[in-house]
């Protein structure tokens, strides 16, 4: 059998009581076949990025170890996201009931039709980066680099959403 590989999961949501979505995705995230959940940060509200007016996002980052490819993983991730009710089809960087994005699969570099790991946004969005390394502090990217060394350039504008909040 082959040994699982640590991949990286970024959750958003900003429609719908945000902080339910993301509460509801996590758990989502521990029935994954063939995937033992590892670990995930805290929920985090962040501004919304893109130009569009639209509500603040709740965001978060999960660990999981899994036997699955990384497009089995991604299939896994788009039924959550559709079984969660979100209305695909709106406008890109659009709100959204969930999204569910794969940021590092291993040390992977993945470029199909399908599927860019690492996740092309993750250096540059403070809402995958400092969660991200809350839950792993030391991690190193596909290409070597540690990823806290990339945070010192990303302002950190998020709020720590208190895990007694009510989505
Ligand atoms: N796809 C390719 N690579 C990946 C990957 N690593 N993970 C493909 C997930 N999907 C990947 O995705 C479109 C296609 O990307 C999929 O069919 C998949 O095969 P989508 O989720 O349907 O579309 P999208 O999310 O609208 O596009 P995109 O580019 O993923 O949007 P982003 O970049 O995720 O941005 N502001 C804040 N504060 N917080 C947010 O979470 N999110 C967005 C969405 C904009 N602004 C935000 C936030
Ligand atoms: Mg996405």
């Amino acid at each position: 059998m082959t040994s699982p590989v640590r991949a990286y999961i970024g959750l958003g949501s900003n429609l719908r009581s945000p902080i339910r979505q993301i509460r509801q995705a996590l758990r989502a995230l521990q029935e994954i076949r063939q995937t033992v959940f590892v670990s995930s940060s805290g929920l985090y509200r962040s501004k919304p990025l893109g130009g569009i007016r639209q509500p603040d996002f709740i965001n978060a980052v999960a660990a999981l170890d899994t036997r699955l490819g990384p497009h089995e993983l991604l299939s896994e991730l788009q039924s959550i996201e559709c079984r969660l009710g979100r209305v695909r089809g709106r406008e890109r960087w659009g709100p959204r009931t969930l999204d569910l994005d794969l940021l590092l699969y291993g040390n992977e570099r993945i470029t199909t039709e399908r599927l860019t790991v690492p996740h092309p946004g993750l250096l540059e969005r403070d809402f995958v980066l400092h969660p991200l390394i809350e839950i792993a502090p030391l991690l190193r990217l596909p290409d070597g680099s540690r990823l806290s060394d990339r945070a010192a350039e990303v302002a950190n504008e998020l709020q720590r959403v208190d895990s007694s909040t009510e989505g």
